[in-house]
C-alpha cells in the first residue's frame, strides 16, 4: 500500500477549474445559462462542437499568471494545486499528441499553460496535481448528469495515452483527481496503475471508481460530523453552484464567505481530512478579485490562529 502520510499532511490545496468554458463564463449567445455548472455549459446550452471550436479560436489567456496563482495559494496557506487538465468537454488544456482538440493546436495561445503552472509550483515549493475527467464529450462519451455511462471502447486507448502524458511531462505529481463516468473494474485498475507506475507518490482519488483509488473524495463542501479513517478529501467551492467561471455570479458578503470556508477547512482538517478549495479563473487567465480576496482572508485568519 502507498504511504499517504505526506499527502495527508498537505491538508489544504487549491483546485482550479479552467478551460474553454471559462471563456464563455456561463453565458451563451448573450444569455446567462442558469442550469448546471458553468464548466458544463457546452452540454447545458447545447453548444455544437463547431461552435465550441470557435471559442477555442479566440482563447488567448494572456493574463494567465502562474507566479501570481502560486503566491495567492501560498498566501491562503495552501500547499498544493490541482488543475483541470481535461473536463467533460474533452478539450485538453495540456499539450497532447492524441488529438488536435487541445490548447496547443486549437487555440491562438499555442502554449501549454499547465506546464508553466507545474514548473512554477515546483519553484514556489507547492505540490501539483491534475483533475482528469473520464467523461469526454468530444470522444463521444454521452453524459446525462448521471454516472451510468460506460467508457466507449474507442476512448480507452486515448485516456490511457493522456494519463501517460500527464504523468510523464510535468515533473512530480502529488495527486490525480479522476471524475465521473462508469469505468469497468479492469479500466479503473489500469488507469490507477498507470499513475502508480509513473508517479508512485501520487495519490489517486476514489472517483477512479471500483475501490482503486488511494483516498476518498467526499461530496462537495461536505464536513463529516466525526473523524474518518483513512485518507480523504473534501472538494469545496466558493459558490456551490459552479466550479468554472460564471460572469454573472453574485459575489457579496466577503466576510461571511471567509468565515464559512474557514469553518469548512478547519472542520475537515480537524477530522483528518484534506480540503481542496476551488477557484474559477476567467478565460483570459485572470483570477477573479473576489476569489483572491476570499483566499487571502482565509490566510489572514489562519495566520492569526496558528493552533486552529
Ligand atoms: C463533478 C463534475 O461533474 C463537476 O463539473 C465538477 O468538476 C466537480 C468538481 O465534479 O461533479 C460532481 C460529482 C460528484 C459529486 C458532486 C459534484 N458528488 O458526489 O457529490
Amino acid at each position: 500500500d502507498k504511504d499517504l502520510a505526506a499527502w495527508q499532511r498537505l491538508q489544504f490545496g487549491m483546485f482550479i477549474h479552467w478551460g474553454l468554458f471559462s471563456e464563455l463564463g456561463g453565458v451563451w449567445k448573450g444569455e446567462p445559462v442558469t442550469s448546471g455548472y458553468s464548466e458544463q455549459i457546452q452540454m447545458w446550452a447545447d453548444i455544437s462542437e463547431e461552435e465550441y471550436l470557435d471559442v477555442a479560436a479566440r482563447f488567448r489567456p494572456d493574463r494567465f499568471d502562474p507566479a501570481g496563482i502560486c503566491s495567492l495559494a501560498k498566501q491562503a496557506g495552501m500547499r498544493y494545486v490541482v488543475i483541470t487538465s481535461k473536463h467533460h468537454d474533452g478539450f485538453s488544456m495540456f499539450d497532447t499528441a492524441t488529438t488536435d482538440y487541445d490548447v496547443t493546436d486549437a487555440t491562438p495561445y499555442g502554449k501549454d499553460p499547465l506546464k508553466a503552472l507545474a514548473d512554477e509550483c515546483r519553484s514556489q515549493g507547492l505540490k501539483f496535481g491534475f483533475y482528469f475527467s473520464l467523461v469526454d464529450w468530444h470522444q463521444g462519451h454521452a453524459f446525462d448528469g448521471s454516472n451510468n455511462n460506460p467508457i466507449p471502447a474507442s476512448m480507452e486507448p486515448v485516456i490511457k495515452a493522456q494519463i501517460r502524458e500527464l504523468m510523464t511531462n510535468y515533473g512530480d505529481i502529488a495527486e490525480v483527481w479522476f471524475d465521473m463516468s462508469s469505468p469497468t473494474d479492469a479500466q479503473s485498475e489500469e488507469f490507477a496503475g498507470i499513475v502508480r507506475e509513473l508517479q508512485p507518490e501520487a495519490a489517486v482519488n476514489s472517483r477512479v471508481w471500483n475501490n482503486k483509488g488511494d483516498f476518498r473524495t467526499l461530496g462537495d463542501n461536505e464536513i463529516p460530523s466525526v473523524a474518518l479513517d483513512g485518507a480523504w478529501q473534501t472538494p469545496a467551492s466558493i459558490y456551490h453552484d459552479t466550479w468554472g467561471y460564471r460572469s454573472w455570479q453574485v459575489r457579496d458578503d466577503l466576510p461571511g464567505k471567509i468565515r464559512d470556508l474557514v469553518v469548512g477547512l478547519t472542520g475537515v482538517r480537524a477530522r483528518g481530512g484534506n480540503y481542496l478549495l476551488n477557484i474559477g479563473p476567467r478565460g483570459d487567465g485572470s483570477v477573479v478579485e473576489f476569489e483572491a480576496d476570499v483566499l487571502r482572508g482565509m490566510g489572514d485568519w489562519l495566520d492569526r490562529h496558528p493552533d486552529a
